[in-house]
């Protein structure tokens, strides 16, 4: 004890006699806080307004408060569920451009306080804030430029109303950490009933340079969120990804709200002028506004976490919006999503193999202590390694004592010094040869690479270039498990089935007899053939751990290869082949103005048929799809039958495919009819129509 004592000591004096300066900081630096933004990493977006209750993404300002009604609106739910997914803040829609105001401003009739909801004595900002301090989450608001409401949107009185909101925003509801400006803006609304479209020019209506001193002044740690910053910039996308080659550096008097130079957003700029880091803005669901019909449109498990490595392992924060619903909730289907994700990133990183290596760098800064490559994996962030002024590349080496299992890699650069590195190659060595793993252009604060497991004894980093002398505060390598996720199923026209699911290392088994496959069910390697009615039952199993999912099970039918469209007629509509394509992600929707709302198909020969299916269109705005139906069957296309009619039930908030039996008649000739359609339209659209034979199946 004592001896470890001295020599602790010694090393502490050793260390501190090490005159060696730091590099030299290069380029543009990010300020504290930014540095303190760059630590947030994850947080939530919530999208909760006036649009919750029209079930609009944009509303045009006309919307009355009264409509804006939440039931059982509760910020400590919202602050729970943001705490336990992991996420270390949340940024608040306190306007959006319909106007709307979530808190009670002064400046306005327009807000909660005179909706039903609280007998109008209500606060939303309030009651986020009071939650965000019982669970310990930073606040962020949404406070929208444009605003389609306002009746002197367009005219310098807006401007000054804009600004004194920005001020309630900043004074009320205590410590602000992002303040978020979309960069939409402008164009069509109600404008207190002029409804007219008025333009504005986005670089000087606002008054930034005013904006900015306001923020400065009332919150000096807020960053600010603008298409080009000046604190935090948009991706350039909203499907929550970076380029891999990312700086946190712009040239940032090139970029406006709304600049028509967004893509380069996505990697900002090598020879940037400013520090402003990306963050990903992307929604959970396909609308950033929470509508019923998207309940069963959330994420999958495979999709967030690639968001999470293509936003956070590219050197940008993820901003993951969170729809709240017009209970005032976050649905449970969201939740469910999010606690997925946040229990596969524990796994992915549960443990960091590279603290149990020797790490030896080709150039260490003045050969000194301070700078020298067991900093990499100290799990300080305050101490890094450097290489010498004029050294900009340079290898770090990891050694193992056995051989590892990894196939993570994560990179951090101490960024407090500037952004650096601009190229380099990661290597390992599996039975005493070097394999190239990956080679990457930049690093910033976090870059993580996922690759194939490899055992390896050693791996190596190596710089190729950059822009200064080196600076590295830590190197992190994992052995994340297999994700396993339920297979998917897709058959052909033809009848091929392909089974899938999101990582290649899991396998999948499967039955077409109903019974329930298990690791000695047939094993799929490729497409196979279903032709005939047929329960397929697959499930997917991990053989690193040896855990399998439950099965899912799909009823296949007859395959569609000889069936016709009769109606409408091959003149008439060039899409028609996508009701009977076998893709529920294509359709058809009957000519607007037309009247007539059917189709008819030849099945190619008689069939004894037991019902029908009906796959609605998917995707964010569908269109036409039906209510309530009536279904024919014929033997010769003239004399026809009805042998079903009747209502699709809640099908508009639930947009999935409808199975309807009905008693087993013959037929080759089947015609479905719209009756009625979601929200009265006169058009009628199918994503895939299919029958039910249910005839011998096959074994
Ligand atoms: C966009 C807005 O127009 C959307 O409605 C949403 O708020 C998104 C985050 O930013 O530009």
């Amino acid at each position: 004890m004592y001896r470890a004592c001295i020599i602790l000591i010694v090393l502490f004096i050793f260390q501190s006699c090490d005159t060696t300066p730091a590099p030299e900081p290069h380029g543009p630096l990010p300020s504290q806080r930014q540095l303190d933004w760059h630590d947030m990493e994850y947080y939530a977006f919530i999208h909760f307004n006036m649009n919750t209750f029209t079930n609009m993404e944009w509303g045009d300002g006309s919307e009355k408060p009264e409509q804006f009604n939440p039931t059982q609106l509760d910020t400590r739910q919202w602050a729970k569920t943001i705490k336990d997914a992991g996420m270390k803040g949340v940024i608040l829609t306190a306007k959006h451009h319909d106007g709307f105001c979530l808190w009670p401003s002064a400046y306005t009739e327009h807000s909660v306080k005179n909706s039903p909801w609280k007998n109008g004595s209500g606060d939303v900002l309030k009651e986020l804030a009071e939650a965000c301090k019982a669970y310990d989450l930073k606040m962020g608001v949404y406070l929208s430029p444009w605003d389609r409401n306002h009746a002197a949107y367009g005219r310098p009185e807006y401007v000054t109303y804009f600004h004194n909101q920005l001020r309630e925003l900043l004074t009320q509801y205590g410590a602000i950490f992002e303040v978020w400006f979309d960069g939409a803006n402008g164009g069509s609304g109600y404008y207190g009933g002029a409804n007219e479209t008025r333009k504005i020019d986005n670089k000087i209506y606002y008054q930034w340079d005013k904006v900015i001193a306001i923020v400065r002044e009332l919150q000096p740690n807020a960053v600010i969120f603008g298409d080009g910053g000046p604190g935090v910039r948009w991706v350039g996308n909203e499907e929550g990804w970076a380029n891999e080659t990312n700086w946190c550096l712009l040239r940032r008097d090139e970029i406006y709200p709304g600049t028509p130079k967004y893509i380069q957003l996505r990697s900002g700029h090598e020879d940037g002028t400013h520090w402003i880091p990306a963050e990903c803005d992307v929604s959970i669901r396909p609308g950033w506004y929470y509508h019923a019909a998207e309940d069963t449109q959330v994420k999958s498990l495979d999709h967030l976490v690639r968001i999470y490595y293509e936003s956070i392992g590219r050197n940008a924060s993820l901003l993951l919006n969170l729809p709240v619903d017009d209970r005032g909730l976050i649905h449970e289907n969201d939740i469910k999503q999010l606690m997925a994700l946040k229990a596969q990133i524990d796994k992915d990183f549960a443990e960091n193999l590279a603290v149990n290596t020797q790490v030896t760098a080709s150039n260490v800064r003045g050969d000194s202590r301070k700078f020298q490559a067991s900093h990499l994996i100290d799990g300080n962030p305050a101490t890094y390694w450097a290489t010498d002024d004029g050294i900009t590349s340079s290898s770090i080496t990891l050694s193992f004592d056995q051989p590892t299992r990894v196939n993570r890699i994560l990179l951090e650069e101490y960024i407090p010094l500037g952004q650096r590195v601009k190229a380099f190659t990661v290597e390992a060595k599996e039975n005493g040869t070097w394999k190239l793993i990956d080679e990457q252009t930049t690093i910033g604060n976090k870059r993580i690479l996922r690759f194939d497991t490899i055992e390896t004894t050693e791996v190596r980093v190596s710089i190729t270039s950059a822009k200064a002398a080196i600076t590295l505060s830590n190197i992190a390598l994992y052995h994340a498990p297999n994700l396993l996720t339920q297979p998917e199923a897709t058959r052909d026209v033809d009848g091929q089935v392909t089974l899938s699911v999101a990582d290649k290392n899991i396998e999948i088994y499967y039955t077409t007899d109903g019974s329930e496959p298990t690791t000695a069910s047939k094993k799929y390697n490729s497409p196979f053939l279903i032709d005939r009615p047929t329960t397929l039952k697959a499930m997917a199993y991990n053989p690193e751990d040896q855990v399998s999912t439950k099965a899912s099970s799909w009823d296949f039918d007859i395959i569609k290869n000889d069936w016709k469209i009769l109606e409408p007629l091959p003149g008439e509509s060039t899409e028609a082949g996508k009701i009977i394509d076998e893709n529920k992600n294509t359709y058809w929707v009957s000519a607007k103005g037309s009247d007539s709302r059917h189709v008819v198909i030849d099945l190619g020969r008689t069939h004894l048929l037991r019902g029908f299916t009906y796959a609605p269109m998917q995707g964010r705005w569908p269109t036409g799809i039906i209510t309530h139906y009536r279904f024919h069957v014929s033997n010769d296309n003239r004399n026809w039958t009805e042998v079903a009619q009747g209502e699709f039930g809640n099908i508009k908030n639930n947009p999935i495919e409808q199975v309807i039996p009905f008693s087993p008649v013959k037929g080759r000739f089947i015609k479905l009819e719209g009756e009625k359609i979601v929200d009265n339209a006169q058009h009628m659209s199918i994503a895939e129509l299919g029958v039910l034979t249910g005839g011998d199946k096959q074994n």
